[in-house]
């Protein structure tokens, strides 16, 4: 009997539903852990992401035949670090910001002492997670330890990190379109081609896999962000019932501010289209899911 492979929705749903149930016992029994901690991390890790990052990394990974089991570890860390840096983003000293996902941000709940703590306590662990792959069937040691590298690297100061500083002495003044792209490239695309050059190294990939996964990772993560620029600014309008330019009112600079939103959609298609060019040129056996992704990324509204 042949059965329908499930709908990328389906699929989203279950690898949501494996990743949460996972963090849901993120810290291994026995550990004592101050319990205002261990509530505060686990706030935000189970406050209603839409755990893209984690999805990648076991997308990327069953790609090239490894289990989704396999990858959990490593998906588990990401998810880890993009918390971290979203509870250190919405502090007080940085975006200031209330409310994240619906709710009130970690520190509105917890505190600012105990929010930086629960970030600091995501960042270190997140590496404990991904060293767990290595006990997985199958899993090259030294593969992991590239892994563990790579996510020092694409989270650091010339990842993420340096994006977010960059991002914040943006603010201070009008920037060009290239050093907006510098900002996405390393907040957001960062972390993206992290996950899914981790999940082609859980199943052992070649160098020219690896070249194929980065490629796609960092035009859909630019995609990604620029999509997120549309859809805030399209919120933003819908909030104030007209059609200004809110971001600049804001002082946040983004793509639709410099294109329009024509071009930066045309822009978001183009990025969509090259990522899934990437990865259809024959390296990689199994991509059907990752070029599901992009279209689903393409035409999110959230
Ligand atoms: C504090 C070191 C440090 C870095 C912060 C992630 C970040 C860098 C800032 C958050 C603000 C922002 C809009 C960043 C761009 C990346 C992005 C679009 C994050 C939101 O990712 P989603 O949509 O979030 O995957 P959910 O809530 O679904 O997990």
């Amino acid at each position: 009997m042949h059965l329908a492979k499930p709908s990328i929705n389906q699929y989203i749903g279950e690898i949501s539903e494996l990743v949460g149930g996972r963090l849901e016992s993120f810290l291994p029994e026995g550990w004592e852990v101050p319990e205002s901690l261990a509530k505060s991390m686990k706030y935000s890790l189970m406050a209603g992401g839409k755990r893209l990052r984690p999805l990648l990394v076991i997308a990327a990974a069953e790609s090239l035949g490894a289990s989704r089991e396999a990858a959990l570890p490593v998906a588990c860390a990401v998810e880890m670090v993009h918390t971290y840096s979203l509870i250190h983003d919405d502090l007080p000293a940085m975006d200031d910001d209330d409310f994240r996902r619906g709710k009130p941000t970690n520190h509105k709940v917890f505190g600012e002492a105990t929010a930086i703590l629960a970030g600091d306590g995501l960042l270190t662990h997140a590496f404990y997670s991904a060293v767990q792959a290595a006990r997985q069937p199958g899993v090259k040691a030294e593969e992991v330890l590239a892994i563990v590298e790579e996510l020092a690297v694409y989270a650091g100061p010339s990842g993420m990190v340096g994006g977010q500083v960059a991002d914040m002495e943006g603010e201070q003044g009008l920037t060009d379109l290239q050093r907006l792209r510098f900002i996405h490239e390393h907040k957001t695309a960062d972390l993206i081609v992290f996950s899914l050059k981790a999940g082609g190294r859980i199943a052992a990939a070649t160098s020219a896999q690896l070249s194929a996964l980065e490629t796609y990772g960092r035009a859909l993560g630019l995609a990604f962000q620029i999509q997120d620029d549309i859809l805030d600014l399209v919120g933003d309008e819908a909030k104030l019932g007209k059609k200004t330019q809110s971001d600049v009112k804001q002082g946040k600079v983004t793509y639709p501010y410099f294109l329009g939103m024509e071009a930066s959609r045309a822009e978001v298609d183009r990025l969509t289209r090259s990522a899934k060019e990437a990865v259809t040129g024959g390296s990689i056996p199994n991509p059907e899911r990752l070029l599901d992704i992009a279209d689903y990324l393409l035409s999110r509204d959230h």
